[in-house]
């Protein structure tokens, strides 16, 4: 457990009032149970009963002779499947829902992007020109189910990568094949006895990764875009302070956006306001939390309550009537801090129930009324409500940026492109780029590695994207306003206020990683900086991952040709020739590879090495941080505290 908790001061004001209560917590579960040291680098292995092995000291190999390498290898294989099945089964549930409306049976949807609608279907091969929309809707739903079942041959988006990527892909023998079909021969080749070879496990892992990058997730974030509108920068507000005392509090927990769709419009519906006065309450308030919350921020300014490690404390304020969940990041510990206080949580999805919760099954043909239900359920609780602490704690947040508005961005409707972008990463005024993202995790200081690396990345010109916990650790802590591009360092300021964009760029939730994948193509397909996205100037950072998608996400990055550091700790730590197979091994094989590194400043430090290697390489301008007006006065150990940034201490003036 980290020394310090966090570094939210409405989380720590919430933390102290749950301590207080005697309510368990993850912060405080995270004290009391260490992780298990053999499984936490990886060597122990339960994947069958003459075990569980656990491969420590002198016991070097398991009952079956399997070796440190292997059990490695196939923990790590397994996590990645596990990660690719979560965000596969959310983008088919997506194409589920989209058929759906396609055939009429889901009345309450409409195709909200029909140029989104064409843009999918010309990437499936299916017909555009003279269709309608549902005709389209329903091809592309029926071509997009198929993608996760597929057998053979290749799966249709991959050809949205650039050239040379496909060709490494195919050269290795690991363009992935359907979704479904890559997760189990995964587990097919992790059983006891199957596949033991760990570099060739590794390989395999990529594979499974890159059906979720350029499949599920990609398929998940489109098909979404479609349905309920491709994203536009919004304005709204994060953090406990957007809980209304007077009000019916409800929030949206999980990873799909198709219910909280329908929450938004049924919070609205006078006869349900109506009814929440009859019970006292001033109106209804919807928020969200983790990636149903980033859904809703990003498509409509929905305030976002917190990420993960916030999920529990959030109902410690008392204040919440109602938290709806689907799946994905929910922590069974929010139902035993709900039975503190009148909270409910109900549980939607067909795939989830939690014991103690209650459960409404949603259901697309009847979304409307599902979600009024639920809505109701809330209203009815709000008498209930008794002593709710809610801390006067807000920041303000701009957010939403998609590709197509990242490039409509740099020259409008009929000149959209990646130039300004790459000229200015190549004349040096933007250093690089990085994707900042992922969970939080309380084994370090809740949200810290999260906002040091991001302040420190921008300060020193590199351009940051964002999602999941990360995108809302920047969101709580003013790292999504107009405002930080004082910090920016000039050179990334210049180019950030000429295009209009901030320096911290909010793309969504934990699928839309995949429009990160899209930005990078564009980008190396543009011109100038090589050909591939592994020529690119840029790297990934997962600081505070916690979870299997997260290190699915990161691999099918690096299978993308993006260099990707992690922090917190390995899970491949007891095997030293996994940890060269994923780094080296991949550098060698896809032009990246995969680190871990629990000091966030060392991750600082990696992710500015990199990309100023990446500059060599394609023989750019070296990068000067006086060469334009004067940039950051960034040298190795010099870090500005958290304090001193959010006063702004880092100033022109100062420069
Ligand atoms: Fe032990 Fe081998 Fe079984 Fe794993 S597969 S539990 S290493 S015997
Ligand atoms: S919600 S996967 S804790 S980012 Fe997508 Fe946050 Fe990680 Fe869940």
């Amino acid at each position: 457990m980290a020394e310090r908790k966090t570094i939210d001061p409405a989380v720590i004001e919430i933390l102290a009032k749950a301590e207080a209560e005697g309510i368990s917590t993850a912060f405080k579960r995270a004290e009391t149970t260490k992780p298990c040291p053999i499984g936490h680098e990886g060597n122990c292995c339960s994947n069958c009963f003459m075990g569980p092995c656990r491969l420590t000291g002198k016991t070097t190999v398991g009952v079956c002779g399997a070796t440190k390498e292997t059990v490695s290898a196939r923990n790590l294989a397994r996590h990645i499947a596990a990660g690719a099945a979560a965000h596969g089964d959310h983008g088919r549930n997506m194409a589920f829902t989209l058929l759906a409306v396609a055939q009429g049976k889901a009345p309450d949807y409409k195709i909200k992007d029909e140029k989104k609608l064409r843009k999918i279907a010309r990437f499936l091969n299916v017909p555009v020109d003279g269709r309608t929309t549902e005709e389209l809707a329903l091809d592309v739903g029926t071509v997009a189910l198929s993608e996760f079942g597929r057998q053979e041959g290749e799966l249709l988006y991959v050809r949205r990568a650039p050239v040379k990527r496909q060709q490494i892909w195919r050269q290795l023998g690991i363009t992935p094949r359907g979704v479904d079909r890559e997760v189990v021969e995964t587990m097919h080749r992790t059983n006891m006895g199957t596949d033991q070879d760990a570099e060739h496990l590794m390989l395999q892992s990529l594979r499974v990764a890159l059906s979720d990058g350029w499949g599920g997730s990609m398929l998940a974030t489109d098909i979404s875009d479609a349905l309920f509108g491709t994203l536009a920068p919004v304005a709204t507000r994060s953090n406990f302070g957007i809980l209304k005392e007077n009000e019916v509090n409800i929030s949206v927990h999980g990873h799909e956006p198709t219910l909280a769709e329908m929450l938004v419009v049924a919070v609205s519906d006078p006869e349900l306001l109506d009814y929440a006065k009859s019970k006292g309450a001033e109106g209804i308030n919807l928020m969200g939390m983790c990636c149903s919350g980033n859904e809703l921020l990003v498509r409509h300014g929905i305030p976002i309550v917190g990420n993960l490690l916030q999920t529990d404390l959030a109902i410690a304020t008392g204040a919440i009537e109602l938290v709806v969940v689907d799946y994905q990041c929910i922590m069974q510990g929010l139902q035993s801090v709900a039975e503190h206080f009148h909270t409910k949580i109900v549980t939607t999805s067909p795939k989830v129930k939690i014991t103690g919760a209650t459960h409404v099954e949603f259901e697309d043909h009847n979304a409307y009324e599902i979600a009024k239900q639920i809505v109701r359920m809330a209203i009815d609780n709000y008498p209930n409500r008794k002593g709710a602490y809610i801390p006067d704690i807000v920041d303000h947040v701009v957010a939403g940026f998609s590709h197509e508005y990242i490039a409509y961005m740099q020259g409008g409707t009929y000149r959209e492109s990646f130039r300004p972008l790459n000229d200015n990463i190549m004349n040096g005024r933007i250093r690089g780029a990085a994707g900042v993202v992922g969970c939080n995790n309380p084994r370090v200081t809740h949200d810290d590695p999260h906002i040091e690396i991001v302040k420190e990345l921008i300060r020193n010109d590199v351009l940051v994207v964002t999602t999941g916990c990360n995108a809302i650790a920047c969101a709580k802590q003013g790292l999504l306003t107009p405002e930080v591009m004082d910090y920016a360092g000039p050179g990334l300021r210049e180019v950030c206020q000429v295009i209009g964009i901030p320096p911290v760029l909010h793309m969504g939730s934990c699928v839309d990683n995949s429009r990160i994948l899209t930005v990078l193509t564009q980008c190396a397909t543009e011109g100038g900086l090589g050909e591939d996205i592994s020529d690119l100037p840029v790297a990934g950072v997962a600081p505070e991952w916690m979870s299997e998608k997260a290190l699915c996400i990161g691999a099918y990055c690096v299978a993308s040709g993006v260099h990707t550091i992690f922090g917190v700790g390995s899970p491949v730590g007891g095997s030293q020739e996994v940890t060269r197979l994923i780094n080296e091994g991949w550098t060698e094989k896809v032009g990246a590879g995969l680190e871990f590194e629990p000091d966030w400043h060392k991750i600082v430090e990696k992710v500015l090495a990199h990309i100023d290697a990446k500059r060599r390489a394609l023989k750019l301008e070296e990068y000067s941080p006086t060469r334009y007006v004067k940039s950051a006065t960034y040298s190795p150990g010099d870090y500005l505290s958290f304090e001193e940034f959010k006063r702004g201490s880092y100033s022109r003036a100062s420069l």
